[in-house]
């Protein structure tokens, strides 16, 4: 006769767990950014817009890592004939600066941490295309960028397209109504406390 009531106890026991076990201290920031904003070489080539077109640019402060997903308008598939890449920059509480960056060049993917022009050495550093879902995620863990408590990013792409005898390109940067050049970062600090 007990044992109902006392699933019953496990159960809400393992909801409440599981609450208070999510990562307490991760902080997630989203970032909008404007549709069809993408500078696109020539300007009516949709395929490179689209692809780089940054809707969304989100971070998250978890425990062990940085990661940044970009959402973009319709991703293309890395494949032979294109190269598909996203940068994310990362500036920590001292004003060190962090690229992490994601390339898929003709099919082949790379990853990389640069910080002062020089690589980091980065176990753990990762990043895939989900074109199924429009995304393009990089994760950083943290001790490849010193534990910071907080951190303040921004997000760039850029597209390369062949087709036939031509080709197209577009870039994208995660801030509405911003010129493209160095990756603007955000104001609001990205926090793990
Ligand atoms: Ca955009
Ligand atoms: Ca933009």
């Amino acid at each position: 006769m007990r044992l109902v009531p006392l699933l019953a106890t496990a159960a809400a026991s393992a909801v409440l767990v599981g609450g208070l076990a999510a990562p307490a201290s991760a902080a997630t920031q989203n970032r909008t950014d404007q549709a069809g904003d993408a500078t696109t070489f020539p300007s009516d080539f949709s395929t490179a817009q689209d692809s780089a077109d940054i809707r969304t640019l989100r971070g998250v402060h978890g425990d062990g890592a940085l990661v940044f997903t970009f959402t973009v308008a319709d991703l293309i598939a890395p494949g032979i004939d294109n190269s598909v890449n996203a940068t994310v920059r990362i500036q920590t509480p001292n004003e060190r600066d962090y690229l992490a960056n994601l390339n898929f060049g003709e099919g082949q993917k790379s990853l990389s941490l640069v910080s002062n022009e020089q690589q980091v050495a980065c176990d753990g550093l990762t990043g895939r295309a989900v074109a199924a879902q429009d995304r393009l995620v990089i994760s950083v863990p943290r001790s490849c960028v010193r534990n910071p408590r907080e951190v303040v990013f921004g997000g760039q792409t850029s597209m390369f397209v062949t087709f036939g005898t031509g080709g197209g390109q577009a870039s994208d940067d995660a801030r509405r109504n911003r010129e493209l050049g160095e990756i603007k970062l955000g104001t609001v600090a990205l926090k793990n406390n």
